[in-house]
């Protein structure tokens, strides 16, 4: 793909040959916008400019200025910003990305592109393959399964709503096209921002390669400097956006079924919970509240008064959640289906007009989401549920899923018929030439759901502005953070998906979507006790916990399987709430550094090929190393501990004895012991158990500190809801021979709403003398502090 000549402007250089482009950018520090064009037809007449491109996943930037050196000998470029350089080889039209230090991050082998002459409009394939030297792991891809490194793998990005998955299920429901390459330590990132059916191949047909292929007509890149995974993760969500900071009450418990009927069944549900003394915070209300599947209605002969039913929730702690479905019921006389047409809302087929459907509600018809005019009329459908008093919205169905297709009279089931009747369509869904305004679906079925949850979140913001928006999707693409939490859909109660879910989860951390979670213990297939509180225990550290399960599947509230495991369960939502401040601080790390709340080992040793092949533990946070039991009948497994000194703290309880990392352990966990070890210099900020979240101004505090040469820990509360006050806490420790100092320091004017906190210190003897404190003692080998909440510094004298 050869390149002749540059153009310079002050933010862009654009390269140009005589099929192709290449236009290198800097959106922000540390990232280079890559814009190759390989079937790119211009005329030597007119002025060379790029096509507009509209990004849906990338929060505008201004561009930045660089600056771009030529070198006579080869034919090479070299584009400059202060933390990359970009080398172009005009004859061979591929580039080097190097950082500042000239190490090289990663090598395009070649970009190349077709066009396919089709019916009714041409196809596209462009391509692009990056070097992947063998000792290069890639982590990251979004919702994927497998191990944490994807090498060898090869997916498909088109989301897909499949039923019922399995361990190699690909594709799923969410296409978030970014990942991270590490090798010796060192990491950097890569993303192809393009909302078009993509497939990447990650060595698995050519060792040496990674390839990507988009059915679009360019390959819009973005390139991240590292040198550690965080600052990747920083930046790419620097690009795409942060998620906002959740309601509290949505890191509670959660209780869903598909199967619920009516607003007697909710009621019993929130008793039972109630009647076992369990936490919960939230019931969600699948598709059977609404009548005849019909969005935005309710079916009053099961809800009577969803008004009153929410008040009575409210009333026990208990927010409602309601699905709400993309598809709207084409059927005269309703409401919201008269408005859509009447407006011309609605997805459109090839032939120009209105495309019918059929998914739960049938016939069935989808609003088009990508279009701004239908984002502002979805979004106020949202005000009559607000009303009633419902917390949030769970978009379902939204990849879009679509069963059957309507032609002429005749409907034809999507999987089975053949192609000729439907134009080509893959997936249960839209055919790819459905029409979304000038669009074909083919270019915009990936981020259908982005524009739902766009519609929600921005609607919800306006209606209700003093509360923020809870939304849970299921399909997504980049930037899908921005608006909604991601549940994994629709996996099974079986033990490869309790595994599963912990490298799907950290694959979606590392793609910007931090809040997130699984189905406790599987939708599909049958639960046992053993199982609910293995995954309970793991679902502790979901970022989102929800206990779902499908129709047809036998019942799996934490009561369902009797004792032991009831009391175990409860255990495990008691341990939930002890651990809410340190989530919450998470939560809001997340919202303001993209960080997501599970981290996986090699996040903080990079260079430890052990920590690498690491998949079945993860980190919440950074400091708190979770080992869970994940495979049936097991009582010990065997845990890596990465580089650093590590405290056995099983269950947030006693401490062990602390151990040194770089090495392999033993840890011995009966059903009940979720294993879990505390990084020297970590702390973590815990609260009591409670029934129900109230505030995040944390009433009772404990702060468990690992001591070491330096401590360092954090904490952020405010009301748990709204945009009011907040409180920003640090804790700043050093430990100096007999000596230990630990400091408080605060931002922000919310008010403390406690007068005192308790420090517990691992890893100190029984002192001479503690300054700073009003009371200390030693318990269980423990010293521990009673001090002022106001406590500005504490001194302990071995
Ligand atoms: O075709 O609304 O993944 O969580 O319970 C099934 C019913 C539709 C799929 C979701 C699942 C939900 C179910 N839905």
């Amino acid at each position: 793909m050869r390149l002749e000549d540059l153009s310079v402007e002050p933010t862009r250089v654009t390269f140009w040959g005589p099929r192709a482009a290449l236009q290198v950018s800097c959106p922000l520090p540390g990232v280079l916008r890559l814009r190759h064009l390989p079937v790119f037809q211009h005329t030597a007449l007119g002025p060379r400019e790029l096509p507009v491109k509209q990004s849906w996943a990338v929060v505008e930037h201004p561009e930045l200025p660089l600056s771009v050196r030529r070198e006579e000998q080869g034919g090479v470029a070299v584009v400059v910003t202060e933390a990359l350089s970009l080398e172009v080889s005009l004859a061979r039209g591929t580039w080097r990305l190097l950082d500042a230090a000239g190490r090289e991050l990663a090598r395009c082998e070649a970009f190349s592109g077709e066009v396919m002459p089709d019916y009714p409009v041409d196809r596209f394939r462009s391509r692009l393959a990056l070097h992947a030297p063998p000792e290069e792991a890639w982590l990251g891809f979004g919702e994927k399964v497998g191990a944490l490194d994807k090498r060898g793998m090869h997916f498909v990005f088109w989301n897909t709503d499949v039923m019922p998955h399995h361990p190699d299920t690909d594709p799923l429901y969410q296409s978030i096209p970014f990942c991270l390459g590490l090798r010796e330590g060192l990491a950097w990132g890569f993303f192809l921002d393009e909302s078009w059916r993509l497939e990447v191949d990650v060595g698995a047909e050519d060792a040496s390669l990674v390839q990507w292929e988009s059915s679009g007509p360019e390959l819009d890149t973005y390139l991240f400097a590292g040198p550690m995974p965080e600052d990747v993760v920083r930046r790419y969500t620097a690009l795409t956006g942060r998620p906002p900071l959740p309601p509290l009450w949505s890191l509670g418990a959660q209780q869903s079924r598909w199967g619920y009927e009516n607003a007697g069944d909710i009621r019993s549900v929130i008793h039972g919970y109630r009647a076992h003394g369990l936490p919960l915070d939230c019931v969600y209300l699948d598709i059977d509240y609404m009548e005849g599947y019909k969005v935005w209605t309710w079916d009053r002969t099961r809800y009577p008064d969803p008004a009153g039913l929410a008040r009575e929730a409210a009333a026990r702690g208990v927010k409602l959640v309601t699905i709400i479905d993309p598809a709207v019921k084409a059927e005269p006389g309703y409401r919201v289906y008269d408005e859509a047409l009447a407006r011309d809302f609605l997805v459109r087929n090839d032939r120009g007009s209105v495309l019918i459907g059929e998914v739960w509600p049938k016939p069935a018809t989808f609003p088009d989401f990508t279009r701004e005019e239908v984002r502002t009329w979805w979004g106020r459908w949202h005000q009559g549920f607000l009303e009633a008093g419902i917390a949030g919205v769970w978009n379902d169905m939204n990849e879009p899923a679509c069963f059957s297709l309507q032609n002429g009279r005749e409907t034809f089931d999507i999987r089975t018929a053949p192609a000729v009747h439907l134009g080509k369509v893959e997936g249960p869904t839209l055919p790819h030439d459905a029409r979304h305004g000038h669009r074909r679906h083919l270019e915009v079925h990936n981020v259908y759901a982005l524009g739902m949850a766009r519609a929600a979140y921005e609607g919800m913001r306006e209606l209700a502005p003093e509360r923020r928006p809870f939304i849970l999707t299921r399909a997504g693409s980049a930037g899908i953070q921005r608006y909604a939490a991601v549940w994994t859909g629709d996996n099974s109660s079986y033990w490869a998906h309790l595994e599963l879910s912990l490298t799907m989860l950290l694959g979606l951390g590392l793609s910007g979507v931090s809040f997130a979670g699984v189905d406790v213990p599987g939708f599909l297939s049958r639960a046992n006790g053993e199982l609910l509180v293995r995954w309970t225990q793991v679902g502790t550290f979901y970022p989102l916990m929800r206990n779902h399960s499908g129709k047809g599947t036998p019942p799996q509230e934490p009561w369902r399987f009797g004792e032991p495991y009831l009391s175990l369960t409860r255990e495990c939502l008691e341990r939930r709430y002890r651990l809410l401040p340190t989530l919450y601080t998470l939560s809001h790390e997340a919202s303001v550094e993209g960080l997501p709340v599970l981290r996986p080992l090699v996040m903080y040793a990079p260079g430890d090929e052990e920590a690498l092949r690491v998949d079945d533990a993860f980190l919440f946070g950074k400091d708190l190393l979770v080992a869970p039991v994940v495979r049936q009948g097991q009582t010990r497994r065997l845990v890596y501990l990465p580089e650093g000194r590590w405290l056995p703290l099983f269950n947030l309880g006693t401490p062990g004895e602390v151990l040194e990392g770089g090495q392999h352990v033993i840890a011995v966990a009966p059903l009940g012991t979720v294993p879990l070890w505390l990084r020297a210099g970590g702390a973590l900020a815990l609260t009591e158990p409670a029934l129900h979240t109230t505030s995040a101004n944390w009433s009772q505090l404990t702060w468990h500190v690992h001591v070491a040469e330096r401590v360092e820990a954090r904490l952020y509360e405010d009301a748990g809801e709204g945009y009011g006050e907040s409180r920003l806490t640090r804790l700043r420790g050093e430990r100096v021979g007999e000596r230990f100092v630990l400091e408080r320091s605060t931002e922000g004017s919310l008010p403390l709403a406690r007068d005192t906190e308790t420090l517990r210190l691992y890893g100190l003897s029984a002192p001479r003398e503690v300054v700073g404190a009003r009371e200390h003692r030693m318990r269980d080998g423990v010293l521990e502090l009673t001090v002022d909440a106001g406590w500005r510094r504490v001194e302990v004298l071995l």
